[in-house]
């Protein structure tokens, strides 16, 4: 490859090995990263695409924990899942690594030691959350409590899931240890921080101002909002011994936190493959030609847009990535994909049960790509868009297509005629393709290049419907040369712009046409393989043989569907069954304990939900004491209006709080009904007036 061709690094965020993959995951990153990486290939770029397990961090030690196995035990186990699952689907990484590789964790522990004995990091002791049952410090997946920016119950110590805020774990409301349900202390100990608010006018200058007009907007959004919050230094380092240990002395117990070792993952990997190749990894990281692009999902955008660009730049001679073309989510029938709900359809399992028809997956993900809202994914919509688009419109297509020139010309490409005006326009309109699918996938949007796909394969089934061969053969053999001709140049078309979204088809479709080694050379004047459909006079020169029509896709019976409905069923009844145990009882409260509780009956005098978020409700209650005002977090259950005049008990001398800035004078108290819904714990007997204690 020579020096002036374009480089690219692509990055495929690194799957957690605590659980396998799932078609959330596939939406979001692998397919959308698979179709770039293929797409530039094609192009003759000089192309890495990297990926790996990510084996460190909390939720690995948590799944361990339940299974009563190591963590070794789980990320080996799932490291073969994933690995295995993303070769059968046909996901095209150069490399595949994990993060308990020696490479990386040779690469992270020098990225680290490099920075520290370059001053770029924070030394301080200061107070940490600890779990005085479990002789832990709690950080991460390891602590839950409220967000202090959208209220959001369940939020993690390092991260909100519901608004995406990253946080520090003593940043949490009310936090809980997952270990033991206790309300952790306050414990010393010894970090190293990374300041990002010292890269803040850096940050605004690059990505505010650089990247307004080239990053989704969606992506420029969340980071606008989290620079504008103003940044805080964040802890790289953890209490836990689970890890790459932290190469400093006096840290014995310590390692990196694992947002810091994964993303230089990413570099690890490239290195490793490098090493294979007998290539030099620096280009794909260090020269200023080399584009970087991350494919991750939306919970991951602060990571890769913030921390880690900032921990490259500390670092000072690395690349910034180009582009971070996150997606948001996909549902699956209407519901939040969960791996510990098993709410999803696995892509292991998917293998399994459709042997052979990786493409049908990618399609359907692809057409329903999550790329600028949360969208659903439904077996139904996976049934009607295999049977109507795949099989009835791209594979009917090429199917005629090969089995009338098998069956008018023993498969040889005819000798066109005169063209028609028809034939002309048509030749034209296939031409303007490749520049057309190109121009969408080059700004990441896929569902709209593959839409073009089919929109051509929709051109080759008008063509042949309007023309009618079958017809014209008897009286017009002349004419049915020239329209198999042109039909046979729209199918090639197909095998080769069909590579980056259905790699399968691609390959079939092109042994069935016989592309060989003269099909596939790239003569003197051409670019590449995609750009010479528009170039050249010809992809299947009149006198080439083809081969025999295989079928490309079969139809979806509604009994396949229905088994992977039932399979939801049961995930459901499952999950309802266990929804429904009754939690254990918590220790003992001595009587002291539970008189220090004052609870009153109030009245919701009035009410309002909080601008800017889900669940907030800001509620005025009347307790017969005073007037005050209770923050909740009931938004999702109720509204505003319903609940004015209603009867509720308050906690009434909860030390006060602030939620989102105003602050919330005690708490009203809930339960949940068998279907999840939040419902008031409501004393609502005749003559009980605000005022009234519970005891
Ligand atoms: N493993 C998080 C996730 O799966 C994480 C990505 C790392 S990318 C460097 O959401
Ligand atoms: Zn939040």
């Amino acid at each position: 490859m020579s020096d002036s061709t374009q480089r690219y690094t692509i990055t495929a965020a690194l799957p957690y090995t605590n659980g396998p993959i799932h078609i959330g995951h596939l939406a979001g990153v692998y397919v959308p990263a698979d179709i770039y990486a293929r797409f530039l290939r094609m192009q003759g770029y000089d192309v890495a695409f990297v990926c790996g397990s990510d084996e460190h961090g909390v939720p690995i030690t948590i799944k361990a924990k339940k299974e009563g196995v190591s963590p070794k035990d789980i990320v080996d186990k799932y490291h073969g899942i994933i690995k295995k699952s993303f070769k059968d689907f046909g996901v095209s990484f150069d490399n595949y690594s994990r993060t308990s590789a020696d490479v990386h964790h040779d690469t992270a522990s020098a990225f680290f030691k490099k920075m520290y004995e370059d001053g770029k990091f924070i030394e301080e002791t200061t107070n940490q959350l600890y779990d005085e049952e479990a002789k832990q410090f709690l950080a991460d997946r390891f602590v839950t409590g409220t967000c202090p920016k959208c209220g959001n119950e369940e939020a993690y110590g390092d991260q909100c899931e519901s608004c995406g805020t990253s946080l520090n774990a003593t940043d949490l409301i009310n936090p809980k240890s997952t270990f033991s349900g206790a309300t952790p202390t306050l414990r010393e100990t010894r970090h190293w921080f990374l300041p990002l608010d010292q890269y803040e006018g850096w940050l605004k200058e690059w990505i505010l101002e650089g990247h307004k007009a080239d990053w989704k907007s969606n992506v420029y959004g969340q980071v606008k909002s989290w620079i504008d919050d103003g940044l805080r230094a964040r802890a790289v380092t953890r209490d836990l011994d689970w890890g790459i240990p932290v190469p400093v002395e006096g840290a014995e117990g310590k390692v990196l936190y694992v947002w810091f070792d994964a993303p230089i993952g990413y570099i690890s990997s490239t290195k490793e493959w490098a090493k294979r190749e007998g290539k030099d990894w620096e280009a794909y990281w260090k020269d200023e030609n080399t584009k970087l692009i991350h494919f991750i999902g939306k919970d991951n955008i602060v990571f890769h847009c913030i921390i880690f660009p900032v921990m490259l730049k500390a670092h000072g001679d690395f690349i910034l990535p180009q582009n971070v073309p996150a997606n948001e989510f996909l549902n699956l029938e209407g519901k939040k994909l969960s791996t510990s709900k098993n709410w999803a359809v696995w892509l292991h399992e998917y293998l399994e049960d459709f042997p052979g028809q990786q493409d049908v997956l990618r399609y359907v993900l692809t057409a329903n790509a999550p790329e600028t809202k949360d969208n659903d994914f439904t077996w139904k919509d996976f049934q009607a868009r295999n049977n109507n688009e795949l099989v009835a419109i791209f594979g009917n297509f090429i199917n005629r297509v090969v089995v009338l020139t098998n069956k008018y010309y023993g498969g040889l490409v005819p000798q066109p005629q005169k063209l028609s005006k028809i034939d002309e326009q048509t030749i034209a309109e296939l031409k303007a393709y490749p520049a057309v699918i190109a121009s969408s996938i080059e700004k990441y949007r896929f569902r709209e290049a593959q839409a073009e796909l089919m929109n051509l394969a929709r051109l080759g089934n008008k063509y042949l419907a309007d023309e009618e061969p079958w017809k014209l053969i008897k009286t017009d053999a002349d004419r049915v040369q020239s329209i198999m001709y042109v039909a046979l140049q729209i199918a090639s078309a197909l095998a080769t712009l069909s590579e980056p979204f259905l790699p399968f088809t691609s390959v079939k479709l092109k042994g069935m046409l016989k592309f060989s080694a003269a099909e596939n050379r790239l003569e003197s004047n051409e670019k590449s393989q995609w750009d010479k459909i528009s170039t050249r006079e010809a992809l299947l020169p009149a006198g080439h043989q083809i081969g025999k029509a295989e079928l490309l896709f079969s139809k979806i019976e509604d009994e396949q569907i229905e088994k992977q409905l039932e399979k939801l069923e049961a995930t459901k009844s499952a999950n309802a069954a266990e929804a429904g145990k009754v939690e254990p009882q918590k220790d003992t409260a001595s009587f002291e304990e539970f008189t220090k509780m004052d609870l009153r009956v109030g009245t919701i005098i009035e009410a309002h939900k909080m601008p800017k978020t889900k669940k907030l409700m800001v509620i005025k209650v009347d307790t017969g004491l005073d007037q005050r005002t209770v923050v909740s977090g009931i938004a999702e259950y109720f509204k505003a209006e319903d609940i004015i005049g209603k009867k509720v008990t308050v906690l009434a001398n909860l030390a006060p709080r602030k939620l989102r800035g105003v602050e919330s004078q005690g708490m009203i108290l809930m339960t949940e009904n068998a279907q999840g819904k939040l419902v008031f714990v409501n004393p609502d007997e005749d003559g009980v007036e605000p005022g009234a204690t519970i005891n």
